[in-house]
């Protein structure tokens, strides 16, 4: 009995340290904010940075319609007519995609690659007589049109004689290390958690402190994705629905990728106090299916802008699926459609409402401002990512205001939290002033992040204020815009 006591106190005890919130550092004077809680690596500020990437799931999968290849295929059954991944970057670049990463390994263990670790590869196929590799010719493509290379290669492998036993574990590592080394900078391993039965009808227990370390090694750039990070974590689901509250945080300490993962919901919102930094990214394909089918067609510019807003406009990155066809190329109606996607996107962000605002002040800042710190509400409303506008230290609520000479009209309000200082908003609101001069809400929120995206009702002011409720060190922002969206209702 004194046992049990002891343990649930323990427990309690335990508990309670890890619902504490850390104190905010308090900076010397004249200095930035000190950072808080864990924060970005440089690569996941350049990754979050990109915030919409191309998907391409292509493979056999292609040529028979599965969405899930047996892994018994024919290695002839690969056979794109007329592939080029020039017209894939082109089509990434004008939609404003800057990175595509390239299913090279999907369940059916076929290999885009001819890797030396497998025996079903392009190299076994007819394809331009075994000499084909698509992961050169995109990784080419890719340098050439100054978009960012990255790679899918799932462990699970239907086709590996191995699957299941210890050895695939060096088997997976070698095929690593063949992609990770041939093709110039990887800029995101993808790795998928599905992990069913093998050839064998064995499950394999994969090794994933030897994937990700070897990747590390290899490509110390690459953002490593999994249900769990380290570098990215998947959203939870595949509709294209990040959580409203959305922390980059995440508790990943006893959970691994797949059946170990924590629960959807979690991945979905981050842990509040999570030790780690691992970005939600978005991952959902522009049609039904992950890969191409002739009977299938793209999703309309309304689901797109819908995505957009759950996705880049609540704190994560999107990877939107795009597949290639049976002849290799992307196919007309899913290009056009993107670029109907990127107008609509320009077309709405466009013009910054609040650049135009006469006057801007904010009821805080941070004391002794210090050259290139960027601490006044002006770092607010300008393309600089690097300044940003900080409360002092120590003042965790603010509010910050824009008055106009002309009255604006908008319906969109995007923040942007510095991320590089980490994340601290957990609750804002806004306002505006009505003809009358009274002050009305027109939306509550909690998190905010490398960037949200408010949808309100259309609304007409000369005074707008963003009030910071509650904040778990002094906030950092680095933009406050007002836009008018004319095309996508809800
Ligand atoms: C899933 C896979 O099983 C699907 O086939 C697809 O590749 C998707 C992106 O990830 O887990």
């Amino acid at each position: 009995m004194k046992k049990c006591c002891l343990i649930l106190l323990l427990s309690l005890v335990g508990f309670a340290l890890q619902a504490q919130e850390q104190p905010p550092t308090i900076s010397p004077p004249g200095e930035p904010p000190a950072p808080y809680g864990p924060v970005p690596t440089p690569a996941q500020v350049a990754w979050q940075r990109m915030e919409m990437n191309m998907f391409c799931h292509f493979g056999p999968n292609t040529f028979t319609g599965l969405e899930w290849g047996e892994g018994t295929e024919t290695e002839d059954i690969f056979n794109p007519t007329a592939l080029d991944c020039n017209q894939w970057v082109e089509v990434a670049k004008n939609a404003g995609f800057g990175g595509i990463i390239l299913t090279a390994k999907h369940h059916d263990g076929f290999c885009l690659w001819p890797n030396p670790a497998s025996t079903h590869t392009v190299r076994e196929s007819a394809w331009r007589n075994g000499k084909g590799d698509v992961l050169k010719e995109l990784s080419k493509a890719c340098k050439k049109g100054g978009v960012k290379f990255g790679i899918y290669i799932s462990p699970w492998d239907r086709n590996a004689p191995t699957y299941g036993t210890p050895e695939y574990n060096k088997v997976f590592l070698k095929t690593l290390q063949s992609a990770h080394t041939k093709y110039g900078p990887i800029f995101e391993q993808w790795f998928d958690g599905a992990n069913g039965e093998g050839p064998n009808g064995k499950r394999q227990v994969y090794d994933w402190k030897l994937f990700n370390a070897q990747t590390q090694k290899l490509q110390p750039n690459a953002v490593i994705f999994s249900d769990v990070g380290p570098g990215c974590r998947w959203v939870g689901n595949e509709d294209g629905t990040c959580g409203r509250t959305c922390w980059s945080r995440l508790d990943i300490e006893g959970f691994g990728p797949g059946a170990d993962s924590p629960s959807q919901d979690t991945l979905n919102t981050g842990n509040y106090n999570g030790a780690c930094w691992v970005p939600a990214e978005t991952d959902v394909s522009i049609r039904p299916g992950w890969f191409w089918r002739e009977s299938e067609h793209p999703k309309s510019v309304q689901d797109l802008l819908r995505i957009y807003y759950n996705s880049v406009g609540r704190n994560s990155l999107l990877l939107l699926n795009v597949p290639p066809d049976n002849r290799g190329l992307i196919p007309a109606e899913d290009s056009l459609r993107l670029m109907e996607f990127r107008a609509a996107l320009d077309s709405i962000f466009a013009h910054d409402l609040a650049k135009k605002a006469a006057l801007s002040f904010s009821n805080t800042g941070r004391p002794s401002p210090a050259p290139g710190n960027g601490r006044t509400v002006e770092e607010l409303f300008d393309d600089n990512y690097d300044t940003y506008w900080a409360a002092a230290d120590n003042v965790t609520t603010a509010m910050v205001e824009l008055m106009f000479v002309v009255p604006q009209t908008f319906n969109r309000v995007l923040l942007q939290e510095y991320i590089p200082l980490g994340q601290r908003v957990e609750k804002f609101h806004i306002e505006v002033m009505d003809n009358d001069l009274s002050w009305r809400t027109i939306a509550e929120e909690t998190t905010i992040g490398y960037k949200r995206i408010v949808l309100t009702e259309t609304v007409t002011t000369f005074r707008v204020r963003l009030y910071i409720d509650k904040s778990r060190a002094c906030p950092v922002l680095n933009r406050f815009g007002l836009f008018m969206d004319n095309i996508f209702s809800e």
